[in-house]
């Protein structure tokens, strides 16, 4: 058997997807994570309100719906989940695998790390609000530039019932703008919170589909009001180089190459 050495090909992306993702500042790529990997996520996060409600695994950091506060007796749902990857296996090898690094490559360069994994449940007729804001606002130290991005996979439909994601096209282009600060689990957010606004783009997705975007873009997205859930798991990444105070794991550089069996 020979094995030749072949590098990884960074360039996944289309001239429209790069143009597309240039000039608004998000990209959905559809179907990218297939149904069997899909399927094993669903299994690994049943009944997860339950589970982490009545544990939290070391590591695993979890913020609850707000409306739970004051209510011991009812059900906890879980807003946002974060280091995901150590409570599925499937969501750990997403967050690594070629579909998605390739893209990532193609709009960050080529030395990929991990900056965090984020499940982000939305329950039905529970799951609420995200404000408007840019991600860059809570990531923003000194020492680091807005050069991560965020791949946000569907694990459910998304739809403007349930709460799918909104954009400000092209907001990316501009500047961090000075956010307003809430002791709630969304933390920061733009004047206005959440009212409605002209320019934004309401993006609709199917399982499986990733949408990608920088840290500066504006987004948001509203409450879940109908009966169907709108789980999502958001990967982000940084350029390695870029900011020391949260070095994560390398999952690329410059110089890695995939053996190719023949
Ligand atoms: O869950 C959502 O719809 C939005 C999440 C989000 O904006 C974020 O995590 O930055």
């Amino acid at each position: 058997m020979i094995q030749k050495m072949k590098k990884i090909k960074q360039s996944k992306l289309s001239p429209n997807d790069r143009d597309f993702y240039d000039e608004n500042g998000y990209l959905v790529k559809k179907g990218l994570i297939n149904a069997e990997q899909l399927n094993q996520v669903k299994v690994e996060i049943e009944g997860l309100h339950q589970r982490m409600a009545n544990q939290v695994p070391d590591g695993v950091g979890i913020s609850w719906e707000e409306h739970v506060h004051g209510e011991p007796d009812k059900p906890k749902y879980i807003r946002q989940l974060m280091n995901s990857e150590v409570i599925s296996e499937g969501l750990n090898e997403i967050l690594r695998s070629n579909e998605v690094l390739d893209v990532v490559g193609s709009l960050i360069g080529p030395n990929i790390s991990l900056f965090h994994s984020k499940l982000l449940m939305k329950a039905a007729k529970r799951g609420t609000i995200t404000p408007w804001h840019q991600d860059y606002s809570y990531w923003r130290n000194p020492d680091n530039q807005p050069l991560m991005i965020n791949c946000m996979l569907s694990i459910d439909e998304a739809n403007s019932e349930n709460g799918c994601i909104r954009f400000v096209p092209g907001s990316h282009k501009g500047e961090l703008l000075v956010h307003d600060q809430a002791q709630t689990s969304f933390g920061l957010f733009l004047p206005g919170f959440f009212e409605a606004r002209d320019d934004a783009v309401v993006v609709e997705t199917e399982p499986g589909d990733c949408v990608f975007f920088g840290p500066l873009i504006i987004h948001g997205s509203s409450a879940n009001q109908s009966l169907n859930h709108r789980r999502a798991n958001t990967f982000a990444y940084n350029v390695t180089e870029n900011g020391i105070q949260r070095p994560r794991e390398v999952l690329r550089t410059k110089f890695d190459t995939v053996k190719e069996l023949k």
